[in-house]
């Protein structure tokens, strides 16, 4: 009898994104942090929630802060250094960040512990590939999920660790690279549209869940689109009608799995 060998792909590893994957830490989160530092250097700025959902097609803090000032402030490009001075505003940015994690506010996504604590069991690695500054995934992570959280993951990328942000596929490369997997036996989890196509371009199959600052974006390329991971009592919608066929409504071990054996 013939059958289409779809055994040979099997899930070792999942490449999670951070922001707007693991919780929704751009609005109330990432933006107040930005203007809190914009307010503690003298500046104006004020990015409210349609503006910063715009500001969001720049991935990295760093890079938002100077395509801002090129479009909405380009007086402010004969600063001198330029470059620096951007550092240091994001670098104050990244405090803010801190103490609002600290204050414990912002939760984990649905499904995102639940999904985190059933891999190990099951004995599959996980990782974060994320454009993110490395300290925000340790203020986030330990907040929600107390301090031994980093060492839940087997291998943690971030930030300036490679040279192109997301969309370019650079973080998850590198991240595959230190996993020592082949992208077929592994999946990301993502929420954006830069994200999607990071991953897509590392030849990872995808899922998206999506959120209210992506939910209009391209998701074209991608193995499901879900409102969220869901869990047991809490259940996903599925968005748009992929490939996969789903026979729950959480996502667990076994449906990606069932993804990666069906993605090509
Ligand atoms: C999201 C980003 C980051 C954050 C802000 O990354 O693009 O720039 O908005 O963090 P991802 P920084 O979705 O890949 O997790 O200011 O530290 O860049
Ligand atoms: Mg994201």
């Amino acid at each position: 009898m013939h059958t289409i060998n779809t055994h040979t792909r099997s899930l070792k590893a999942v490449l999670f994104d951070v922001d707007g994957t693991l919780a929704d830490t751009e609005q109330d989160g990432h933006r107040p942090a930005f203007n809190a530092a914009f307010k503690e250097f003298g500046l104006t700025w004020d990015w409210d929630i349609p503006l910063y959902g715009k500001l969001l097609k720049i991935t990295g803090g760093k890079e938002r802060i100077r395509f801002y000032i090129e479009h909405y402030m380009p007086e402010e490009l004969d600063r001198p250094n330029l470059d620096e001075w951007i550092a240091s505003l994001h670098k104050t940015k990244t405090s803010h960040f801190k103490q609002l994690m600290e204050r414990g506010d912002i939760p984990l996504r649905p499904g995102v512990k639940r999904l985190i604590y059933e891999l190990r069991d099951k004995g599959i690695k996980i990782a974060i590939a994320t454009t993110t500054t490395p300290e925000n995934v340790t203020y986030l992570l330990e907040s929600a999920l107390g301090k031994q959280a980093l060492g839940l993951f087997d291998v943690i990328g971030a930030g300036d660790i490679v040279p192109q942000k997301k969309p370019a596929p650079d973080i998850y490369l590198w991240v595959l690279d230190k996993l020592g997997l082949e992208p077929s036996e592994c999946i990301a989890v993502e929420d954006s549209e830069n994200g999607l196509l990071a991953a897509r371009a590392a030849s990872l199959a995808t899922l998206i869940t999506i959120n209210n600052y992506t939910c209009e974006q391209n998701f074209d390329g991608a193995a499901a689109i879900l409102s969220d991971l869901g869990d047991p009592e809490q259940h996903f919608k599925q968005i748009s009608n992929g490939s996969i066929n789903f026979d729950k409504n959480w996502v667990d071990t076994q449906i990606l799995e069932k993804i990666v054996k069906e993605s090509s």
